[in-house]
């Protein structure tokens, strides 16, 4: 059918590959939609497919670290928890150097979308403040302008999207002016994708023309910076530290001065931010120790029982909860994404809309086939001088991830506003809270006027009087 056509080589090794399936379909495509196909196709490593398949989906498969042997991580305890109040001051002069000296960037992986919110977009472009209704995007790039501002130079951010985001979120920064940041340091930069397979290991058709691609996950990002060229754009400009964080975090702090210092006067390769978990059932991957070296394992491979043991005095035994927020050394990513410690994939089975033998559609009702994702914190054992890092739940860590309850748009609303308040009280400000913290009335205080409680209690002493405090004040009053 192919032979003698250019694309007859990329069609003949699918064929040998045992994945003809993939062109099925071929002879009834029209000139765009077979670029497209042939395009996707060009795209997969077959090799890489085959090795997935045997060991993930025929054989028994690797998940991560393994449970065997699995102890707690220790972490560095936060100077209210018992960590050395020195050690910590220390920590945050050698960050605030490193973001002087131009040596940080920040990193977004931004590649989902907010598909379990109930939102059709790119995740960043959700509305998550409570005043100002700022988009995620938004927050963070007030935060980033900030903390620029403090350093002295304007950072360096790089954003992770995806196939399917990539387009639509550059075209939202575009459209918002760019939040006011440089155009020239904000950088985009789109994760690969992989094939979805059947329990056969035979690649899967999304539609007659089109593979079921998709993003391959976080770990992707590794070797989306190196293909990219941010990681020769990073060494050219100077900066050998990597700030990263998820997408769908208002609350955390992009580029924590703190944390970086930590990291640096370790000599680590990669450090990671821990919030100690308080319920069995939240689900946060565990830090965890394996073989030495530390690793995350996934809520869902960790046995219920496993998650509720406690120590004698009442506190769970695994409690270093994961919110995602790690710093790497430039150099040690470009490693990994060379293929030295290669990150694991791990297996997710799936409902995958595809097509029958006849090219029709078909939804399945359960799980058909199986999808692969690379998660970046199974670089952590990779790293030299891996190092974990307590951080204050309340002031790094409110995800949006479902539509209503736990991780929710509110609960994200419901913690600025109490971090808000907190910061308000600290200075001497008069704020009627409930038991919980929250305050009676919607407030804002945008980044550019304090990221943290120090910062803020400084700006509010300059405000000569200050504001009353009333339902939809913003500091500082938006344009
Ligand atoms: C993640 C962690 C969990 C915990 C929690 C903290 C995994 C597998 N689980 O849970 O251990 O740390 O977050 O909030 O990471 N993303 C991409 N490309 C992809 C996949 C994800 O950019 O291909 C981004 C996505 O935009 C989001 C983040 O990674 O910012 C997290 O992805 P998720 O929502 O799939 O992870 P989640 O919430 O299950």
């Amino acid at each position: 059918m192919s032979r003698g056509l250019p694309h007859a080589p990329l069609v003949e090794r699918f064929a040998a590959a045992g994945q003809g399936g993939v062109f099925a379909f071929l002879d009834r495509l029209d000139a765009a939609q077979r670029t497209e196909l042939l395009a996707q196709a060009g795209e997969i490593d077959l090799a890489e497919v085959a090795r997935l398949h045997r060991t993930l989906v025929a054989g028994a498969g690797t998940r991560g670290p393994g449970l065997v042997g699995l102890e707690p991580a220790p972490a560095v305890p936060l100077p209210v928890n018992g960590g050395d109040a020195a050690a910590w001051a220390r920590a945050e002069a050698a960050g605030r150097e490193a973001l002087r000296a131009g040596r940080v960037a920040a990193f977004t992986v931004a590649g989902g979308q907010g598909t379990r919110l109930g939102f059709d977009g790119p995740k960043g472009t959700f509305p998550v403040t409570p005043v100002r209704r700022l988009p995620l995007f938004q927050v963070f790039a007030e935060k980033l302008i900030a903390a620029g501002r403090v350093a002295g130079r304007p950072l360096h951010w790089f954003i992770m999207t995806s196939h399917q985001n990539h387009a639509a979120t550059e075209d939202f920064f575009a459209a918002q002016g760019w939040f006011g940041l440089d155009r020239g340091r904000v950088h985009f930069l789109r994760q690969g994708r992989m094939p979805a397979v059947d329990f056969a290991g035979r690649i899967l058709l999304e539609t007659p023309g089109t593979i079921a691609l998709s993003p391959d996950g976080h770990g992707g990002s590794l070797r989306a910076l190196d293909r990219s060229g941010a990681l020769d754009l990073m060494r050219a400009e100077g900066v050998d530290t990597i700030s990263y964080f998820q997408v769908d975090n208002p609350l955390v702090r992009a580029v924590d001065p703190v944390f970086l210092g930590w990291h640096l006067l370790g000599g680590s390769e990669m450090s990671s931010k821990m919030v100690v978990k308080t319920d069995p059932a939240e689900k946060v991957g565990l830090f965890c120790r394996t073989a030495g070296r530390l690793a995350v394992v996934e809520y869902s491979d960790v046995p219920a029982e496993t998650q509720a043991e406690r120590e004698p005095d009442g506190r769970l035994r695994f409690r270093a909860g994961n919110i995602a927020v790690h710093v790497l050394d430039r150099e040690f990513v470009r490693r990994l994404a060379g293929g030295e410690g290669a990150l694991p994939f791990h297996r997710a089975d799936k409902k995958i809309s595809t097509v029958d033998a006849a090219g029709l559609p078909v939804q399945p009702s359960k799980p058909n086939g199986v999808k692969f994702e690379l998660f970046v914190f199974d670089a952590l054992p990779f790293a030299r001088n891996a190092l974990l890092l307590e951080t204050s739940r309340a002031d790094d860590f409110s995800p949006v991830k479902n539509a209503t309850g736990a991780d929710s748009p509110q609960t994200a609303c419901d913690d600025q506003l109490r971090q808000w308040a907190r910061w308000l009280r600290a200075a001497g400000a008069t704020v009627e809270v409930d038991a919980t913290g929250l305050p009676a009335s919607a407030i804002e205080v945008s980044p550019l006027f304090a990221d943290d409680e120090r910062a803020f209690a400084a700006a509010w002493r300059k405000l000569s009087p200050p504001p009353a405090i009333r339902d939809g004040l913003v500091l500082p009053a938006s344009p």
